[in-house]
């Protein structure tokens, strides 16, 4: 495949979106952006729903690859998750098998493992092919996602790397984070990799900075090309005089998911 320069990106409006629309320019791509909410400055800007089927392959028509980061983010009901996530992820593969688009670079989530016990220290690394275990509707699409893009692959010849993103935000918050966090400049390294990497089939990878306290193994990111330059434990100090270390007798704190194992934040629309 030749290197892609002109990119998809749905869920540009959204924070991860936000991001990369900052980032990814640098590596010499050229954005379409794709959202359901207007960006303020983006005239160009596609404002559609995952939904409209019509817009969809309007939108993929003529680009290399596609950055899929639209969708509801948090949890929700099962309808919202099935039309936004799970027909809205279908609809855009169906859209791009019609236009030949041939990579699509897939956020998936640390929630599609979400009931997955925490390493303790000393334990071995989470590698890729740990069972998902979805501790939410919202991870149990992002599974679905895994295993469409698996059948798109194997089906339609249409590549995916989906990247369980732990947290991207510009700073880690919780000391969970120290854990999870992908810091924006390792998240644009990480989906440049990902775009450029040859033949990757359907690979699946853990989204995160090579923070020192790392729950998953990144081989498999880092064999796409992935050099990430980035650690939370430069946050630990002030994190752990606040908020404490992990439980383990937490549930909260016992799995992967945080609290979205036992409290998961909700879709506030
Ligand atoms: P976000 O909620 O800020 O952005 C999501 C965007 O998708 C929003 O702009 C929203 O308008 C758009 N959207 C939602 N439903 C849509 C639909 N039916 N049609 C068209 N657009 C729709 O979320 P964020 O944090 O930017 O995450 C981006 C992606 O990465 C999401 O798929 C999320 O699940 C995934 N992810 C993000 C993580 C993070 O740390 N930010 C961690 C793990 C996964
Ligand atoms: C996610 O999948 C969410 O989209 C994001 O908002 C964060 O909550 C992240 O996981 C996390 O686990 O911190």
């Amino acid at each position: 495949m030749p290197a892609p320069r002109t990119v998809l990106l749905t869920g540009a409006a959204g924070g991860l979106g936000t991001l990369m629309r900052g980032l990814l320019p640098a590596y010499g791509y050229e954005l379409r952006l794709f959202d359901v909410t207007p960006i303020e400055g983006e005239p160009d800007a596609i404002t559609a729903d995952l939904g409209d089927k019509e817009a969809l392959r309007e939108a993929v028509r003529g680009v290399d690859a596609i950055i899929h980061l639209a969708g509801i983010s948090l949890e929700a009901s099962f309808d919202k998750i099935l039309r936004s996530n799970i027909e809205g992820t279908y609809n855009l593969y169906e859209a791009a098998r019609e236009e030949g688009v041939g990579r699509i670079v897939f956020a998936s989530s640390n929630h599609a493992i979400g009931f997955t016990p925490r390493p303790a220290a000393g334990d071995a690394l989470i590698p890729v092919d740990t069972p998902r275990r979805p501790d939410t509707f919202y991870g149990l699409s992002k599974s679905f996602g895994e295993d469409l893009a698996q059948f798109y692959w194997d089906k339609h010849g249409v590549e995916t790397v989906s990247v369980r993103i732990g947290s991207c935000f510009t700073e880690p918050t919780s000391v969970r984070m120290l854990s999870v966090w992908m810091s924006p400049g390792d998240g644009a390294r990480l989906f440049h990799a990902a775009l450029t990497a040859p033949d990757v089939r359907h690979t699946v990878v853990y989204g995160s900075s090579d923070n020192t306290r790392l729950w998953w193994d990144l081989t498999t990111a880092k064999s796409l090309g992935y050099a990430p330059q980035d650690d939370s434990e430069q946050y630990a100090d002030k994190l752990v005089a606040e908020h404490g270390e992990l439980d383990p007798q937490n549930p909260e704190h016992a799995h992967i998911g945080g609290h979205f194992v036992t409290d998961p934040p909700i879709w506030p629309y």
